[in-house]
């Protein structure tokens, strides 16, 4: 079977293109990762290049050796993926000690994978542990409101959590297990990927002060879902600020334990504070 006609790859390419039909993507900003699985590999290998030299990852990722990606290139557009997908997107495999990577398919013009394949990979292998090997999609965005926030909210997974979480009722529903957040750091390399995978054991999404934010889930409508969810919530609270700073009502912390017990939930208690 051809690359560009299994199913996974065309979700892969709808979500890219409704990411930059988002505005999240503007030049080469954003990347998106996806853990192919082994029965949708197996029928792609015709298609394969073989040739191709292993390379550093920068980190090691030892529970991922043998595992193959779809990643977005590095300094390609997200507007591009739809229209020219095999110059835009490729396919990686990974090393049995979770070192190296090696091009399979895609990037025909050159390249390399996302700059951010470091955090990209960390996350997933925290995320694959966690998650039983169900989650398998990792999405980072630049989210005009989500980034607005970090310049006027403490940078503290609390106050980011439970004031998105009181911007929409689905919230905790759509994300009960928080968000966490890492200050700003240099992007691309190493700290920045441990930093942002150590939160990912608790978290399904971590956001970039003054740059973005990362998302993970089981497939590509989960993970578009929560990014957007997130996000809209952004830019209610962004609304609200700019109306007015204080609130006349909100959700409050009694209505997030009764939404807990009817959507069956478990919050963690340190988002329920009195304010
Ligand atoms: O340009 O978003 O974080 C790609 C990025 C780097
Ligand atoms: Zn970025």
């Amino acid at each position: 079977m051809k690359v560009l006609e299994a199913e996974f790859v065309k979700g892969f390419i709808r979500m890219a293109n409704d990411g930059w039909e988002m505005g999240w993507h503007e030049r080469n900003g954003g990347n998106l990762s996806y853990r192919i699985k082994k029965e949708e590999i197996e029928n792609l290998s015709e298609d394969f290049t073989y040739n191709n030299n292993w390379k550093p990852i920068g980190t090691t990722v030892k529970s991922l050796g043998g595992e193959f990606f779809l990643v977005t290139g590095s300094g390609k557009f997200f507007r591009n993926v739809l229209i020219k997908p095999d110059d835009s997107i490729a396919i990686i495999e990974i090393d049995h000690l979770g070192e190296n990577y090696k091009i399979c398919w895609g990037l025909v013009n050159g390249g390399r994978p996302t700059s951010e394949l470091p955090s990209h990979l960390m996350n997933h292998e925290v995320k694959m542990i966690a998650s039983g090997g169900k989650h398998r999609v990792i999405y980072h965005a630049h989210t005009t409101n989500v980034i607005a926030l970090t310049f006027v909210l403490p940078l503290q997974d609390e106050v980011f959590t439970r004031e998105l979480w009181e911007m929409a009722t689905e919230c905790p529903v759509v994300f009960p297990d928080g968000i966490g957040v890492v200050p700003w750091m240099i992007p691309g390399g190493r700290d920045i990927a441990v930093a942002t995978s150590e939160l990912m054991k608790r978290y399904d999404v971590a956001i970039w002060a003054h740059h973005g934010m990362f998302c993970s889930g089981e497939d590509f409508d989960l993970t578009f879902g929560l990014m957007h969810t997130v996000e809209k919530s952004a830019e209610i609270l962004n609304k609200v600020l700019a109306i007015q700073p204080n609130k006349l009502q909100t959700i409050k912390e009694h209505d997030f334990r009764e939404l807990a017990k009817g959507f069956n939930l478990t919050l963690p208690e340190r988002f329920l504070y009195t304010k």
